[in-house]
């Protein structure tokens, strides 16, 4: 049985101004061709397909493009589950219909383990796979809530939460354990010892890991993670995997190699796990230093040569000066090199640095938590509140997000 793994499309993210579209679709494309010539009979996708709850049309449209010509090649069944920027609604929305096609969505927790749990059959009626296709799992889902706890009290509450949930599905699935077919668990959390590509937020209260790779239940042969954008295995252990992004999603995601993993399973045991690398079609780079090695950066940059799409470069100039028209100046020398300067910034290097940070900042450097923090600095919040205030502040958002999600 040949499963591929990917999660984190996040199609429809815009970075910066621009949007994404050409990578995603070239992106799709090499993926529907390495389930055609690899012959992967299962394709898993863990989470965080779209960017945002509302994706633009485009994104909604290379979406079902994809599924639709994923009929088209040898593989069986497809499995989807909703990661914590997806809509779970509209995630959801088509799932009778695409059942029948053997696609099968878990948008968010379906209220039931059970309804967790996908026995794939073979043409002839025969489990050939077991799937517990877990999505990002919501507050609501987990159920540990109780009021006037601390935030710590809390995360260890969510840890626990979590990790009954696996062990209570690894109990549903105790009486198939013996069958001869794999037994793989989806997830889309933050697992301990994961490394992240710089200031990739949890998705929980406090930034804290969701779970300790040991805690999974050992009954799953593979857990086919989503949420962190690279690729990696989890806590030593092979078969715990984030397949990561198949596109750089930020400028701290360009050292990563993007990949997807084809596994090969041999009754319930993995014969061969392999990360195949998925091709960058646009390049993205920061360049940094001061003006002169900036420019001398750039021109060798140019040189290069290119390749599908036009690539994107961000510039950060090191400089304790003032420098007039920066942006004028830098645009014009980059007018005939085949990239586009998509975006600016100053790095000071002195004493100047700390009043001049908010200069060389924009609001799109800051999460939604350290924004609201500075507000509150602003509004003079009393410095021992902070912590209640940003534990409310996280549970609004969150369920503002839901409501638009419904
Ligand atoms: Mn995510």
């Amino acid at each position: 049985m040949r499963v591929l793994h990917t999660s984190d499309w996040h199609l429809g993210q815009r970075l910066l101004a621009f949007d994404r579209e050409e990578e995603h679709r070239l992106a799709l494309d090499w993926l529907l061709n390495l389930v055609r010539e690899r012959a992967a009979e299962i394709l898993i996708v863990a989470g965080d397909i779209f960017d945002t709850g509302n994706p633009p049309h485009y994104a909604r449209s290379l979406y079902y493009n994809f599924l639709t010509r994923l009929l088209a090649t040898g593989c069986r069944h497809v499995v989807i589950v909703g990661g914590n920027h997806d809509s779970p609604a509209m995630l959801n929305a088509p799932g009778e219909l695409l059942r029948y096609l053997n696609i099968h969505v878990v948008g968010a927790f379906p209220g039931e383990l059970k309804d967790e749990i996908l026995r794939l059959k073979d043409a002839r009626g025969q489990t050939e796979a077991i799937i517990a296709a877990v999505p990002f799992l919501r507050d609501r889902d987990l159920r540990y809530s109780e009021a006037g706890e601390s935030s710590f009290q809390r995360q260890a509450k969510v840890k626990e939460a979590i990790s009954a949930h696996y062990h209570a599905l690894a109990g549903l699935l105790a009486a198939e354990r013996s069958k001869d077919v794999p037994v793989i668990a989806t997830g889309h959390l933050y697992a301990t010892g994961a490394t992240t590509s710089e200031k990739q937020n949890n998705i929980y209260a406090g930034n804290e890991e969701n779970i300790d790779a040991d805690q999974f239940p050992d009954l799953f042969d593979y857990i086919a993670l989503g949420h962190i954008h690279r690729a990696q295995a989890v806590g030593g252990q092979s078969h715990i995997r984030y397949s990561g992004s198949i596109i750089p999603l930020s400028f701290s995601e360009t050292a990563d190699v993007k990949s997807v993993c084809l596994l090969d399973f041999d009754g319930r045991s993995i014969a061969r796990a392999e990360t195949v690398e998925v091709p960058q079609f646009r390049r993205l780079k920061t360049i940094q230093g001061t003006l002169d090695e900036v420019r001398e950066k750039l021109l060798a940059f140019d040189r290069k040569g290119d390749r599908e799409l036009t690539p994107w470069v961000e510039v950060i100039v090191e400089t304790d000066q003032v420098i007039p028209q920066l942006d004028v100046e830098l645009q014009e020398f980059v007018a005939e090199m085949n990239l586009v300067l998509m975006r600016i910034r100053l790095h000071r290097k002195q004493a100047v640095k700390a009043v001049d940070a908010a200069l060389s900042e924009s609001l799109e450097d800051l999460d939604v938590l350290e924004v609201f923090r500075r507000k509150c600095r602003v509004f003079g919040s009393p410095p021992e509140e902070m912590e209640e205030l940003e534990q409310t502040f996280l549970e609004l958002r969150s369920w503002m997000a839901e409501r638009q999600a419904d």
